[in-house]
């Protein structure tokens, strides 16, 4: 064979080799084919299959919602079967990523996503906002003052805690109030301040030495009570307790009121107290904080040596007539011994009209009713009074026995 026929054979069994792949390959698409019987009769059709590894591709659909990129940029990609693809979410200034959704979830940042099928992810993002907490001379905030990022719509707790000796006194910026601790929807950039003052002072109380008396009524020996009461913050007085103690001790009071509810400044003492006794009252006080005073200094006062007199009097003839002269009486009474002293008498329409006498005699030369009054003084100085109406009737007839003949 020369080489021209061998060159010949050669292109040949390329050219057969290349027709067998052709042919092969198209058996493999079709999937059948013909084959001939066994016993050269009549063609069978007989169907098998050609089974081959394909490198299928999917597709991957990424999405970026409001605020935010991804890295591939959001679009359609297409991935072998089997590929493991990487994506990150990039948030915008001002916001947050808060997670994947569709054919991913959770949080992970970047995500991997294996290529399995189709897939279509998103990555999501959420606005933030800043709160500034600050805080004034007197105290602090928990969280403490400084700047924080929130997603927009979170519910912030801010409390104000006062140092010792001072007090919270309210909110101001974006806040307002005294709540606390306060709730701040961060719905924007917000800045909040917490101001404090000194604690509330308590109050003070000071006894007034003129004790008031209302005598000749029974209560001779209770004085009322009298005090200022004063506070740093204007809080006003919401109660007071009063002790009264023959020992300027008071370590055995005859008189301990407890607290009473009152914004007054005066107290009606009540205690059943000796006559001719010094006594000795203090009081303290509680402002409308409930914040309490100490006790006051004390103040004094003392009893009268006995009961004043009761005023009274009588008169003769009990029912008087107009010209008549009308008989009146001390008839007052006398305590602790005492006796009166001094009268002073005023007769309306009587002659004479006044009397110093124990025991005047007067005449009212009209008819009606007229007012008596009687001022006795006893021998302790003590005065009471008294007054009386009495009605002056019309004078009896006189009658003259006339002779009969
Ligand atoms: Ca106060
Ligand atoms: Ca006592």
């Amino acid at each position: 064979m020369n080489k021209q026929n061998q060159n010949k054979k050669t292109t040949w069994v390329i050219q057969l080799a290349v027709i067998i792949v052709l042919v092969g390959i198209l058996v493999i698409f079709n999937g059948n084919t013909k084959v001939k019987g066994t016993d050269g009769g009549c063609c069978a059709t007989s169907n098998y299959k050609v089974t081959l590894s394909f490198t299928s591709q999917y597709s991957l659909t990424i999405s970026a919602g409001t605020g935010g990129t991804t890295d591939p940029a959001a679009g359609i990609y297409t991935y072998n079967s089997g590929a493991s693809v990487s994506v990150k979410a990039t948030p915008n200034s001002g916001y947050e990523f808060s997670g994947w959704s569709g054919d991913a979830s959770g949080t992970t940042n970047p995500i991997t996503i294996t290529m399995d099928s189709d897939k279509s992810i998103i990555a999501n993002f959420i606005r933030q906002y800043k709160l500034t907490i600050s805080s004034g001379t007197g105290g602090t905030t928990d969280p403490a003052p400084g700047t924080y990022t929130y997603d927009s719509g979170a519910s912030v707790s801010v409390k104000a805690n006062p140092s010792s000796g001072y007090q919270f006194s309210g909110w101001s910026g974006d806040a307002s109030g005294t709540t606390n601790p306060i709730s701040i929807t961060v719905n924007a950039d917000k800045s909040i301040t917490a101001s404090f003052g000194l604690g509330n002072q308590a109050p003070t109380v000071s006894c007034n030495d003129a004790e008031q008396w209302i005598h000749c009524t029974g209560r001779d020996r209770n004085p009322t009570l009298l005090w200022t009461y004063s506070d740093p913050e204007s809080n006003p007085q919401s109660a007071y307790e009063i002790q009264v103690d023959d020992s300027s001790s008071f370590s055995s009071p005859e008189e301990d009121t407890g607290w009473v509810s009152s914004a007054g400044t005066e107290y009606a003492t009540r205690g059943n107290f000796s006559w001719d006794t010094s006594y000795y009252w203090h009081i303290k006080v509680k402002d409308s904080k409930d914040v309490e005073s100490s006790w006051s200094s004390s103040c004094s006062f003392k009893t009268p040596l006995h009961a004043y007199p009761s005023a009274d009097l009588s008169k003769s003839p009990s029912v008087p007539v107009a010209g008549e002269p009308v008989q009146f009486v001390d008839a007052s009474t006398y305590y602790g011994g005492s006796y009166g002293t001094a009268w002073s008498w005023s007769f309306q329409g009587g002659t004479p009209a006044t009397s110093t006498q124990v025991n005047p005699k007067v005449t009212f030369s009209t008819l009606g009713t007229k007012t008596v009054g009687l001022t006795v003084t006893d021998s302790s100085g003590y005065s009471c009074s008294c007054s009386e109406s009495v009605g002056i009737g019309l004078p009896i007839p006189k009658w003259k026995e006339i002779i009969p003949w």
